[in-house]
C-alpha cells in the first residue's frame, strides 16, 4: 500500500510555500531536524504545519541519530519534508540519492508509507520507492535512486524531498525511520577509446563505425578520417 503517495506530496506544496530555500542540509539529524519542515493531517483531513523540532511526533532517535515519525490518535498523516535549491550539475557528471529507510506499520497491507523527490509546483515527482519492496521496507533498507535527470532539469531551482507515514487502519502505532538522506555528484567516466584520444598517444582522430561505436584510428587510417563528425564525440560528453 506503500504507493498512495504522490498525492500527499502535492498536499505539501499547497500548504508550504517553498521560497528562498538553500542547499540541502542536514540529511543525517546529527543537527535534530535542522532545516526540516513537517506537517500533521488530522482526522478531518486538515493539514497542519509543525514544527518538526517540537512536536512530540517527531523524534530524532538511537541508534546513529535517525528520524522516526509517528502518530496519534488525533494525526493519521505525518509528513517530514525539505524544500531546498538542487545543486548545479555539470555536463559529465551524475547525482544519485541515497538515504536509509525502515518502516513499523501496524499492518503493511493496509497502512502506507512514501518518498518523493519534487520540483518546486510538485508536478515532476520523483517515487523515491518505487524499486523497494514492502519486506525490505519492513527490515529497514538502504535505497539509491540515480535523479541525474532530475538535477540536470532543475539545476539551482527550488526541490522538495518528502517522507509520508499515512495509518489506514485506525491503529496509530506505525513509525518511520529515515537517515543518512544524502545527494552525491559523481563524474561519469569517460570511455576508454576517449581517454586515449584525450592523451594523444599516437591517435589523431575517430570515426563511427556502422553501429554506432566510436574507432579508434591510427596515422595509417588517414583516409578514413573524412567520415569523423563532431557530433559523435560530443555525444559522449553529454551522456
Ligand atoms: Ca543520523
Ligand atoms: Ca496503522
Amino acid at each position: 500500500m506503500k504507493k498512495v503517495m504522490v498525492f500527499f506530496a502535492l498536499i505539501c506544496f499547497l500548504y508550504i510555500p517553498n521560497a528562498h530555500a538553500s542547499l540541502f542540509q542536514n540529511g543525517d539529524f546529527e543537527n535534530g531536524y535542522e532545516g526540516w519542515s513537517g506537517e500533521l493531517t488530522d482526522n478531518s483531513s486538515t493539514p497542519h504545519v509543525v514544527d518538526p523540532g517540537t512536536s512530540s511526533l517527531y523524534q530524532v532517535v538511537s541508534p546513529n541519530n535517525q528520524s522516526e515519525q509517528g502518530l496519534n490518535s488525533t494525526y493519521w498523516i505525518n509528513d517530514l519534508f525539505q524544500d531546498f535549491t538542487m545543486d548545479s550539475l555539470a555536463p559529465g557528471e551524475k547525482m544519485e540519492l541515497s538515504f536509509s529507510i525502515k518502516w513499523v506499520p501496524s499492518a503493511s497491507a493496509q497502512d502506507g508509507i512514501s518518498a518523493t523527490l519534487s520540483d518546486s509546483t510538485g508536478a515532476d515527482t520523483i517515487d523515491l520507492l518505487s524499486s523497494v519492496t514492502d519486506s525490505e521496507l519492513l527490515a529497514g533498507t538502504n535505497v539509491l535512486v540515480d535523479i541525474t535527470d532530475f538535477a540536470r532539469n532543475y539545476s539551482n531551482q527550488d526541490a522538495e524531498i518528502a517522507f509520508t507515514l499515512m495509518d489506514y487502519d485506525l491503529d496509530t502505532s506505525d513509525r518511520l525511520y529515515v537517515d543518512d538522506i544524502t545527494f552525491t555528484k559523481t563524474a561519469v567516466p569517460l570511455p576508454p577509446a576517449v581517454v586515449l584520444l584525450l592523451s594523444g598517444l599516437g591517435i589523431i582522430g575517430i570515426s563511427r563505425k556502422r553501429g554506432g561505436s566510436i574507432q579508434i584510428m591510427q596515422l595509417e587510417n588517414l583516409p578514413e578520417m573524412q567520415d569523423i563528425r563532431g557530433a559523435d564525440i560530443l555525444r559522449y560528453f553529454s551522456p
